[in-house]
């Protein structure tokens, strides 16, 4: 990429040798002798802060992406210098840099074997017509190198041999290998030697990242403006690196309501008001389980947001009203562009406040999208994301709206090159004024923020809940999101469940895909394998555009209606364990689903694997991805795992064959662990839980589990109002143990637990609750293993014969 005039051709540029060296605290500078400066930030013993500038000054230290909330501190470092090189070392990690011009390797403080090292390292290339440069990276790819993240690309989960762009892009139907699409997350984990760090790209302009694609050997990464400001994050744990990038760019700002856990229906669109009702009648008439169901575009007055077609919609405060009493959560549609028209209140406010985009000589920024022409709030001016926000009181605090869907927010804008903003465009971007170059791929982002702002507000004492199509890194704190505009085809199927698990470890755990696909219409047999997969997503929505056909739960016959009812029951069935690993991903910025490589870095076997993943900490999962199949090969990773619906325990580290009919799919369960269920719901709150069954996998040996609890919904959780249990289970050859530790102040509903026991291998014979023998008979559930009993014990002893 030569961006310089021909005028004077420089071609790349590079630092010279360090001149100058200053340390302020854990800020260290290198000024080399052609006036670049490198800044190292020492932010934690495992993340490295790199930032240069070639002009002698630094921009504005500004991010959308990192969060105030990052954890910071470190525990040990010290600057110390040879010939060559400053060597900085902390409790985690030792950096070189080169005294010669800049390069840095980095080795692991522990061990000294070499992590990451710069080829050409830093450089760059000025650009004449915009100003600026374009800024470079190259590093070294170890031996085995392996690399994983950047968000939704719908590739396989090992990127390695691959090149990829980050400009977030309205991509209608796109396949796989398509590139750019929605959302830029500049950010990916790399694996070698069993040991794995992550690079966070920190740069909203156009940038590509090259995984040993133009050379076998060399990882590197650049953009079309800014700073190179790249973070390294060290594992050497996989899950390490991720939890530290998500800690960095934030985790969700609150716990989703449980209902925003269930399921979700949605078409382009559902209208008028009879047709909205009688789907949600038909679910509740077949006993299929739903919790949110969705307008799109069509609700409104010509597409003018914030504003409800009177002909299909006369009463929407009585009709959401009358879908909240059955159960129903109202989410709607709102786009970023503002019909130009000045009988419309929005538009005439939005001008009046002088809150739309302009372009560099002045006039706005003018695009088609569904309304017809239409003006943008700059959502990176943090007064009209405030003005934003106060759109949804009626929406929200007087209609009754639960959630919002942002859409088109890349922003997509109709036949136009691009299909996007031009470049010259302006921003605020929260007073460091700047083009569309810099905030076109955090445009969408700071919609769904001040979305999110007003959902917030307007929800309390409940709380929001927020879907988005377009992201950058850090969009994980507002909303949820999904993966944009697929196609009913097989090979989408895995294109969902690569993106989904990608985006999980991409700091992104609230994703999921349009189950069933967007574009044309599946099968009756491929709708129901989707939904097999979607109900393991954290999102789990049926979404179509709706010309090809319907695409609701009951639109294949009853064969796929049942298997459909089944799986989504089952997803009912896990809400309290997936809730339990929503808190530690919104807690701890753990990933709600892990791919096999996140699970276990350490089996080689892993590093290529896709259809499998974990979900949550437990549960093993991997989708029936083509026609006709009553089973699959797939790999079991290293450990014991029991089949979900047979009890089959079976080892791991080898590829099995699972049975695994239409109405079925591949799913395990680790040995020893203690999977939480609430009885089926036809929604969140449908029923006071009574009790809370524990399934519970012998195994021998330990292994801890955990459920998270709370009022389902509103912010007491955080005032301490929640309950954590932790079971440590001990196993033995003819004894269980189980231990609870209780915490929180929230007491759950339910005063028993109902325990099933899966591959006990002997009788029970006798059982102590906190030293006191009670006769198994006592305990015993319908003459079977189970047991029922109070939910307060501290030790459950179970003695076998
Ligand atoms: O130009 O609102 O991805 O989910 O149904 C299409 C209509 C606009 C694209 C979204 C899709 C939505 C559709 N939208």
């Amino acid at each position: 990429m030569i961006l310089n005039t021909e005028l004077e051709y420089k071609g790349n540029l590079f630092p010279t040798q360090i001149v100058k060296y200053e340390k302020n605290l854990n800020v260290l500078s290198f000024t080399t002798k052609n006036g670049v400066i490198l800044q190292v930030t020492v932010r934690r013993d495992s993340i490295l802060r790199f930032r240069f500038t070639t002009t002698g000054i630094f921009e504005n230290d500004f991010s959308y992406a990192i969060t105030k909330y990052a954890s910071r501190g470190y525990n040990h470092l010290e600057v110390t210098e040879d010939d060559n090189h400053y060597i900085i070392t902390t409790s985690k990690l030792i950096c070189n840099i080169s005294k010669q011009d800049l390069r840095t390797s980095i080795y692991d403080a522990v061990d000294k074997s070499l992590i990451c090292e710069d080829e050409l390292g830093f450089h760059w290339e000025e650009s004449y017509e915009f100003g600026g440069d374009v800024v470079k990276m190259s590093k070294t790819a170890q031996p085995g190198e392996s690399y994983y993240g950047l968000g939704d690309k719908p590739v396989d989960n090992n990127l390695k041999g691959k090149r990829f762009e980050n400009w977030v892009t309205d991509s209608y139907a796109y396949g796989r290998d398509t590139d750019p699409i929605y959302k830029t997350i500049p950010f990916y984990t790399a694996l070698h030697n069993k040991k794995s760090y992550g690079v966070f790209f920190d740069n909203t302009f156009r940038s590509y990242f090259d995984f040993c694609h133009e050379r076998r050997n060399i990882t590197s990464f650049w953009a079309h403006g800014g700073e190179m400001n790249y973070y390294f994050i060290y594992g050497p744990d996989m899950g390490d690196v991720v939890v530290n990038y998500t800690d960095l760019t934030g985790k969700p700002h609150a716990m989703p309501a449980l209902w925003a856990l269930g399921y979700h229906q949605c078409k382009w669109s559902y209208y008028p008001e009879s047709n909205v009702k009688e789907i949600t009648s038909k679910f509740r008439e077949l006993q299929i389980p739903c919790d949110a169901i969705y307008l799109d575009i069509d609700y409104m007055e010509g597409f003018r947001c914030f504003t409800w077609s009177e002909q299909h919609f006369p009463d929407p405060k009585r009709m959401v009203k009358e879908l909240a009493d059955d159960g129903f959560k109202t989410i709607v549609i709102i786009d970023p562009g503002i019909k130009i028209d000045m009988d419309y209140s929005v538009f005439r406010e939005g001008l009046e406040k002088d809150y739309f985009c302009k372009r560099a000589d002045g006039p706005y920024m003018k695009g088609k999208v569904w309304p017809g022409e239409c003006y943008f709030p700059d959502f990176t001016n943090p007064e009209v994301r405030e003005w934003w926000a106060d759109l949804f009181k009626e929406l929200v605090e007087e209609i009754g709206v639960k959630g919002v869907w942002n859409d088109m927010n890349e922003p997509a804008v109709m036949d136009v090159p691009g299909k996007t903003f031009p470049n010259d465009v302006r921003h605020d971007y929260d007073g460091n004024q700047c083009s569309h170059r810099k905030a076109h791929n955090v445009y969408g982002m700071q919609m769904a923020r001040a979305t999110y702002q007003g959902l917030k507000k307007f929800s309390y004492p409940k709380r929001p809940f927020v879907i988005t199509r377009a992201a950058y890194s850090g969009t994980q704190r507002y909303t949820s999101s999904w993966t944009g505009d697929n196609v009913a085809t097989w090979d989408h199927l895995n294109i969902a469940n690569l993106q989904a698990q990608r985006m999980c470890m991409s700091g992104f755990s609230f994703i999921g895909s349009d189950i069933g696909g967007f574009a044309e219409q599946p099968n009756g047999e491929l709708y129901a394998r989707w939904i097999q997969l979607g109900i393991f997503h954290p999102f789990c929505r049926t979404h179509s555009s709706g010309d090809h056909g319907d695409q609701e739960p009951w639109a294949f016959g009853d064969t796929i209606t049942n298997v459909v009812r089944k799986f989504i029951e089952l997803r009912y069935q896990l809400l309290p364990y997936l809730y339990t690993a929503f808190w530690r991903y919104a807690e701890e910025g753990v990933p709600i689903l892990k791919s096999l490589v996140l699970y276990d870095q350490k089996d080689p076997q892993t590093h290529y694997r896709n259809d499998e993943f974990i979900f949550g900490e437990k549960i093993l999962a991997c989708p029936v991805t083509g026609p006709n199949q009553k089973g699959r090969r797939m790999y079991i990773p290293i450990g014991r795992w029991y089949n979900f619906w047979t009890d089959e325990l079976v080892s791991g580290g080898q590829e099995i064959w699972v049975d695994a009919d239409l109405d079925s799919m591949p799913i395990f369960v680790k040995e020893g662990a203690i999977i939480p269920k609430y009885p089926i719901q036809q929604y969140v709150g449908e029923k006071t839980i009574e009790e809370l069954t524990l399934d519970v996998y012998y195994k021998v040996g330990n292994e801890i589990s955990e459920v998270y609890e709370d009022a389902t919904d509103g912010y007491d959780y955080i005032k301490g109002r929640y309950s954590l249990r932790n079971f440590k289970f001990q196993g033995k050859e003819k004894e269980i143990i189980i231990q609870q530790h209780k915490s929180g102040k929230y007491i759950t509903t339910y005063k028993t637990f109902r325990i099933h026991f899966h591959g006990l291998p002997f009788k029970i014979k006798e059982i102590e609750i906190d030293n006191v023998i009670i006769p198994f008979e006592e305990l015993r559930f319908k003459g079977g293993t189970s047991l029922k009993l109070t939910k307060e014990f501290t030790e459950l002893h179970i003695i076998g014969e």
